[in-house]
């Protein structure tokens, strides 16, 4: 087995909340009286509240059109204390394919999505299974900041401060019976706003993923809805996107409509597309290569040069690397 330990870990890669609070550079999330009215307590609108733009001028730009400054957010476990990518690297440079293939086309074109009213259906084996209004999904939940790495699996990584709420406890809410062992989500499916899905060469629409359902409860795997503080850009998988941050970022699939518990392993989009270079499990693992790239390192946007080592599980190991027990991780999977 090659799994590597918690020894093995830098402690400086662990931060704690009180480590993460003290640190002056990064963000903090207020939340404040000014509330839109009508609006859900977790959004509020930024200009009206001081602290909130405080936030603002220290770590992101002001909220744009079609964002909303997000309330009540509780910082959480921080996994990292790399430096943050800006709030325009993480909008400007993209993997959404339903707005086409090159990196600025979600920024180009994603604009033409309309993210409200949105609604989850969660379903599948589960004794409650519901059609959520996004806004009754996030109501009884915590929103948390996390700052994660992502690893793209072409070999790009960035660090983002994404708002959202743990999976598990969504999943919680809804009560998977015993004969659920995975979860299959599912990206809204709607051409005429998303113009690559009529791009039947690139992957079949909808795009799909599936995490096992100890993956899918592992504290760490979230359901973002923002990032600096405000709802997500619709580039980013406005409204609702999956985070799961030791797996190539095409597990996190974006603007997800369904959320469906199932008793196999489920197929996902580019693993129909291309099964020998894009595993299920797809874990961060620099010892396996891509048929047609070394994983070995990766290149931290906006740089040009593959100079940073990448980590097994993309450095969470010592919180996932339990669930892969037994698994050869010399092995594609
Ligand atoms: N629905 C959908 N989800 C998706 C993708 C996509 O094309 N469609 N691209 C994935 C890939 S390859 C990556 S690397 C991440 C990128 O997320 P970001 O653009 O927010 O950085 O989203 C993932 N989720
Ligand atoms: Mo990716």
């Amino acid at each position: 087995m090659l799994i590597k330990t918690t020894r093995e870990i830098p402690g400086s890669e662990i931060t704690d909340e009180k480590h993460y609070l003290q640190r002056r550079d990064f963000i903090r999330l207020v939340g404040g009286a000014a509330m839109i009215a009508g609006a859900a307590p977790w959004l509020q609108a930024c200009a009206a509240d001081p602290a909130a733009a405080d936030f603002a001028g220290t770590a992101g730009p002001a909220v744009v059109p079609g964002q909303t400054a997000l309330a009540n957010v509780k910082p959480k476990v921080i996994t990292t204390t790399e430096k943050l990518n800006s709030f325009e690297d993480i909008t400007s440079y993209n993997n959404f394919y339903e707005f086409g293939m090159a990196k600025s086309d979600p920024q180009q074109y994603a604009g033409a999505l309309t993210t409200s009213p949105w609604k989850v259906k969660i379903d599948g084996h589960c004794a409650k299974p519901a059609d959520y209004h996004l806004e009754d999904l996030l109501e009884p939940q915590q929103l948390e900041e996390r700052i994660y790495r992502l690893r793209c699996v072409e070999g790009w990584s960035m660090v983002v401060p994404w708002v959202g709420i743990p999976l598990a406890s969504v999943l919680k809410t809804v009560e998977p019976t015993g004969k659920a062992t995975f979860v299959k989500f599912t990206t809204l499916h709607r051409p005429k706003e998303m113009m690559g899905q009529n791009n039947r060469s690139s992957l079949a629409w909808p795009y799909t993923e599936g995490l096992r359902l100890d993956e899918a409860m592992n504290p760490l795997t979230i359901l973002a809805v923002g990032l600096y503080g405000k709802t997500l850009m619709n580039q980013n998988g406005a409204p609702i996107r999956l985070i799961v941050p030791w797996k190539y970022g095409f597990k996190s699939i974006k603007s997800i409509v369904h959320i469906e518990l199932v008793d196999r392993m489920p197929p996902t989009a580019w693993n129909q597309s291309a099964p020998e270079e894009y595993g299920f499990y797809s874990n961060v693992n620099p010892q396996v290569d891509h048929p047609r790239w070394s994983q070995r390192t990766e290149r931290r946007i906006p740089g040009f040069f593959k100079s940073r080592q990448t980590e097994m599980f993309n450095g969470y190991g010592d919180q996932v690397a339990s669930m892969y027990a037994g698994m050869d991780l010399r092995k594609f999977y």
